[in-house]
């Protein structure tokens, strides 16, 4: 049974938005793995330093039978292909791939933890998942909940062509 799993992708360096358009086309290809549906890009002020360029933020929906290790070994290296350095924590990157919630799984291993932690307290990651399923629940509130408990990052977005 395939399980219905939410990413959070960002980039800030390198043409972002062609970055996550080619991480949507590359998550597509993945083995076992359908993309659902996308987000919009939204675009956002930097959380963490601010010495580094706006971030382009979105969210796919994809339906994969990969495990989630498996599937958090694809997303680095998509990562990777896309030229990720790990610089600085919280610092710009070609591209990021968050895995958001893996079902209703609840997991905390040296890998992977989730629900992710921080999904909830980030407009960016709360803007597009409410573009793809508006009644979605983390941590047992729903997101306009969040929304209104956390800062304003997103300041624009745009649908893709
Ligand atoms: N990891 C644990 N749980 C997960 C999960 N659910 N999904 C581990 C993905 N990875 C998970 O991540 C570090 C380690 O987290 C991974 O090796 C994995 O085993 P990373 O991507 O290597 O490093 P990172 O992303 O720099 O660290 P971190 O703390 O995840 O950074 P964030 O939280 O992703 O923040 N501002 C705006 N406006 N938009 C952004 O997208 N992003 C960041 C990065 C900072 N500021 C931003 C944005
Ligand atoms: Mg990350």
């Amino acid at each position: 049974m395939a399980a219905r799993v939410f990413l959070g992708l960002g980039s800030n360096l390198a043409a972002p938005e062609s970055q996550l358009k080619q991480a949507f086309d590359a998550l597509a290809s993945l083995p076992d793995s359908q993309v659902l549906a996308h987000s919009s890009l939204y675009f956002s002020k930097p959380l963490g330093p601010q010495d580094q360029p706006d971030y382009v933020n979105a969210a796919v929906l994809l339906s994969t039978s990969l495990s989630p290790t498996a599937l958090l070994d694809a997303c680095q290296s998509l990562e990777q292909q896309q030229g990720r350095e790990r610089l600085r924590h919280w610092g710009e990157r070609t591209l990021d791939i968050d895995i958001l919630l893996y079902d209703e799984l609840e997991l905390t291993s040296e890998r992977l933890i989730l629900p992710h932690p921080q999904a909830h307290l980030r407009d960016f990651v709360l803007l597009p998942l409410q573009e793809l399923q508006a009644d979605l629940v983390l941590h047992n509130q729903g997101l306009t909940h969040w929304l209104g408990q956390c800062p304003s990052f997103v300041y624009h977005s745009r649908k893709l062509d």
